[in-house]
């Protein structure tokens, strides 16, 4: 057999396979993404570089014009072994023998494209609603363009950003149905592992793999860029920001989570991590010196450009919306994607989320721009980060809860499966969910409620923790809380204690306190105190 027969059985055997999007390249012709670049010789760098399939998307060029490059295209994708598919476009498809195509929802109904182009034919389909996706299963897609995942300059008519929310909830309604899926929208290697994480409701229902367009296109060395892409795509599978390492033990026994909690308490006084605050000015003071006697080492930075350097240390952002300026958001997304690349933990606290348009905006920006270990906040404040039509709330307390204990176990729960995250609701009865354990935890004092800060405060403490026991962020979280709310007890139950003034001072007593109790071996202040329970949702 001569090298061409071989190549072409090879070329043929390969399309017989499951299409591979691990990563699918969209191109772009236009001045704004293409520049002054050769597309063919960046389609050929990106598919040495490991782009797994192509899609060729011109919405500009005449037949002719599509017809010429797609040609060329194909010889490049064919001599690759990786399918070459055409934008919109049957007739080219079928002008060049283009493996297939991807089609909109305003496009060639799927029947017609496959009655033209035959069963082989791969045909993919956009979708931003389960609707949709179910319309183009029952159609017979052979794969799913799920987005717009996140607001991007290169398409600005897209239909709907739907987040990695909207992703996860198309997988799972396509659960029983399973079609191959890749995420498309302001993807890139910054948040390409996130986007994973996000959307993998479990190993069954996941992404297939994310489709990029100006990441590869507009990249300088789109080779290089295309390899960094596949490698991160490709290891993500092993779960980047997990709530529990696969290797340690998800804890569902109260009494053992109780017995786990001094320990922890003592890793974290001897850890002394690092806790970068970025939070409201009134609580500044009093944030710094609870993490001083809760043991960790608190520098309270809103200057984003100093969490590249900060984020080197092995510690946690807090970011903590209390007093939201102009230029706050700017800050917040850097300092977090720093910390995300850093893989060192970022705790979220919504502080009036849902009061006005710009504190929504806020949180709705923040979601998209990185992802949050931790999200804390009142009822209000976590159900403007779920959204829907609850999301309402005056000033920046909660106001009186309509909910039964049951809805708010819910509510927690749903929001930590979506983000996978750690979700904790403060209240008088505070609800920390994992997606996977829901407890209650009924300690702490109504005093805390009439000193300002003590919610922002115990946010810094919970991300100090995070950061030295990343094995079970679940347990870490409520070793930070007990630590928290039992020394306020204790406080409050002192007789020097007449009201909230003298409660500030011996509250930060007794919270240094049980950190050296815990650092000698101690572990009774837990032990007989933790109110803890499990709630089956
Ligand atoms: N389709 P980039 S978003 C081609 O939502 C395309 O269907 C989208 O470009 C959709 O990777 C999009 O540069 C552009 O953000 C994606």
């Amino acid at each position: 057999m001569n090298n061409i027969v071989i190549f072409i059985i090879l070329a043929l055997a390969q399309f017989d396979m499951p299409i591979d999007l691990t990563l699918y390249l969209v191109t772009d012709s236009t001045p704004n993404v293409l520049g002054d670049g050769d597309l063919l010789h960046i389609v050929e760098e990106a598919v040495n570089g490991g782009v797994s399939i192509v899609q060729y998307r011109d919405k500009h060029a005449e037949t002719g014009e599509l017809i010429s490059m797609a040609t060329k295209l194909h010889q490049v994708t064919q001599r690759m072994a990786v399918p070459l598919l055409i934008n919109d476009r049957v007739d080219v498809a079928l002008a060049v023998g283009a493996e297939g195509v991807h089609l909109g929802q305003d496009d060639m109904p799927i029947a017609t494209a496959r009655k033209i182009l035959g069963k082989d034919a791969i045909i993919g389909i956009t979708a931003t609603s389960i609707e949709e996706a179910q319309a183009a299963h029952k159609g017979g897609a052979d794969y799913l363009g799920v987005g717009t995942v996140f607001a991007t300059p290169t398409k600005e008519d897209t239909k709907s950003i739907i987040g990695t929310a909207g992703i996860a909830a198309i997988l799972q309604a396509m659960e029983d149905f399973k079609l191959p899926s890749v995420a498309i929208g302001g993807i890139n290697a910054s948040n390409v592992q996130r986007v994973l994480h996000q959307t993998s409701i479990s190993a069954r229902h996941s992404l297939d793999g994310v489709a990029v367009v100006s990441a590869i296109v507009a990249a300088k060395d789109p080779r290089k860029a295309a390899s960094e892409l596949k490698y991160l795509v490709q290891n993500a599978a092993t779960k980047i920001y997990p709530a529990i390492l696969p290797n340690a033990v998800a804890v569902k026994d109260t009494a053992a989570l109780i017995q786990r909690v001094p320990n922890i308490v003592k890793k974290h006084g001897e850890t002394n991590p690092l806790c970068h605050n970025m939070t409201n000015l009134v609580v500044q003071n009093f944030a710094a010196n609870v993490c001083l006697a809760t043991g960790s080492s608190p520098i309270m930075s809103n200057n984003g450009n100093e969490a590249p350097e900060l984020a080197k240390f092995r510690g946690a952002l807090v970011i903590n919306m209390g007093t939201v300026t102009s230029d706050s958001l700017s800050n917040y997304l850097i300092a977090m994607k720093a910390y995300n690349a850093a893989l060192n933990p970022v705790l979220f606290d919504p502080v009036g989320g849902g009061a006005t348009t710009i504190r929504k905006d806020a949180v709705k920006n923040l979601m998209a721009g990185g992802f949050f270990d931790v999200i804390k906040g009142n009822e209000g404040e976590i159900k403007t980060v779920f959204g829907g039509p609850d999301a309402k709330q005056r000033g920046v307390d909660s106001g009186p809860s309509t909910s039964t204990t049951q809805e708010k176990a819910k509510l927690v729960t749903e929001l930590a499966r979506r983000e996978r995250n750690i979700i904790l609701m403060t209240g008088s009865m505070d609800f920390l969910s994992d997606g996977d354990r829901t407890l209650t935890i009924s300690n702490g004092t109504p005093l805390l409620g009439q000193i300002t800060g003590s919610g922002c405060a115990l946010g810094s403490t919970i991300a100090s923790y995070v950061a030295i026991h990343r094995e079970d962020k679940f347990l870490a979280v409520l070793a930070a809380i007990l630590h928290y709310e039992i020394a306020a007890e204790r406080a409050s139950a002192q007789k020097t204690v007449r009201g909230p003034g003298t409660f500030v001072s011996a509250f930060m007593d007794e919270l240094s306190l049980i950190r050296q109790e815990s650092m000698n071996g101690k572990d009774d202040w837990c032990s007989g105190a933790a109110k803890i329970e499990m709630t089956q949702v």
